[in-house]
């Protein structure tokens, strides 16, 4: 039913193989699972293609998270304060703690984390457009636990629905993390907004103006350029549209640019009453693609971070793996 168009029924000589009475019996219990709102659980039985789905979902956002600590983790040292810099690092790590959640989450689909990596680090796998734009200035960071924690909220509360359990498990701790880091941008810029200087509102509505169309972008291609969402959606992993969250991040953002002082660089943005939605303006989608093939502003630079960390880490994991092989001797021993 779902899956007529994407099941991997094996091709033999051309002609798809008939089922076994047991594979059409478990896709039909999969299904009625589905269409009631069951939640499907790392040991029940899913179709393969169900799960390369979530795989490829999952493992991209979980590598979103760790490229998307290196932006922020580039100003840890420069920040203003002692109170904006534990801040700051708080964050940080949280990325880095959500990271591991859903890594945790994919493993249980047959992947090995070392599997998902070594995909991220030889250039195959996507993470979000957002991170491959510079952090130029501070109000960059306040700018991006606005925005683009917002944009991520507002992505990331639907998950929480997820017909996938193990992943909808993920987003129930990682949106209550993700609210906090909104708030702390949005604090923080609000400080430079109401109390900075000139050169500082000056600051924080640049880095408005560069982050607004990527946030904007972040999720995904429209609904009618977008090839998984058709399925995603039957199969409850993506439970509400692209256009549909990028609108709902428009018409909640625009109120709060009022109430910080700072204007969006859109200019064809206007209330519209008969929607009662919030118009704005065309994406340009040929620099969306751009940076998701890998020729945004700073693409190069965060692999070869990522790559870095990971080489220069492995004595880390050395250690860790000794240390566990130590304690298991130990408790076989006594
Ligand atoms: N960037 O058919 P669709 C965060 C790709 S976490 C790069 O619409 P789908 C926290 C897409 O993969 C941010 N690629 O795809 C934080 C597909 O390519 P594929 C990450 C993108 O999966 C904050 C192709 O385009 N969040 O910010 C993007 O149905 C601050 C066609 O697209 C998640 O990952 C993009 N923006 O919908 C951390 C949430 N958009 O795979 C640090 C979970 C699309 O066929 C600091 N993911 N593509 O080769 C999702 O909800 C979905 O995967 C979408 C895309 C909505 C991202």
């Amino acid at each position: 039913m779902y899956t007529q168009a994407m099941d991997t029924m094996r091709e033999e000589g051309g002609q798809p193989a008939l089922r076994t009475a047991e594979e059409a019996a478990l896709q039909q219990r999969f299904d009625n699972r589905i269409d009631a709102g069951d939640f499907i659980e790392a040991k029940d039985w899913m179709p393969d293609n169900y799960r390369k789905t979530l795989l490829r979902q999952i493992s991209q956002h979980a590598h979103s998270e760790i490229v998307g600590m290196l932006p922020e983790g580039n100003w840890i040292t420069r920040a203003p304060t002692l109170k904006r810099k534990a801040i700051l690092l708080a964050k940080v790590q949280d990325e880095g703690g959500h990271g591991l959640y859903l890594y945790a989450a994919a493993e249980t689909l047959g992947q090995s984390r070392d599997q998902m990596l070594d995909s991220l680090h030889s250039g195959k796998a996507k993470y979000s457009s957002i991170f491959n734009y510079p952090t130029l200035t501070w109000a960059d960071v306040g700018t991006i636990g606005w925005l683009v924690d917002g944009a991520a909220i507002m992505n990331q509360v639907p998950i929480c629905r997820c017909s996938y359990a193990p992943y909808a498990r993920a987003m129930i701790r990682i949106c209550r993390e993700e609210s906090f880091h909104q708030r702390q941008g949005y604090d923080s810029l609000l400080a430079m907004m109401q109390n900075g200087t000139e050169a500082q509102k000056a600051m924080v509505q640049d880095a408005v103006n560069r982050w607004w169309w990527p946030c904007l972008m972040m999720f995904g291609p429209p609904d009618d350029q977008s090839p998984n969402s058709a399925q995603g959606m039957r199969w409850g992993i993506k439970r509400v549209s692209n256009d549909t969250l990028r609108q709902k991040f428009v018409d909640a953002t625009v109120q709060q640019a009022q109430v910080l002082g700072v204007s969006l660089p859109d200019p064809d943005l206007r209330w519209n009453e008969a929607t009662q939605h919030w118009d704005f303006g065309t994406i340009d989608w040929s620099e969306f693609w751009r940076v998701v093939g890998g020729e945004g502003p700073c693409n190069r630079e965060r692999l070869a971070m990522r790559v870095a960390a990971w080489e220069e880490g492995e004595w880390v994991r050395e250690a860790a793996l000794a240390h566990s092989r130590k304690q298991a001797r130990k408790e076989k021993a006594a």
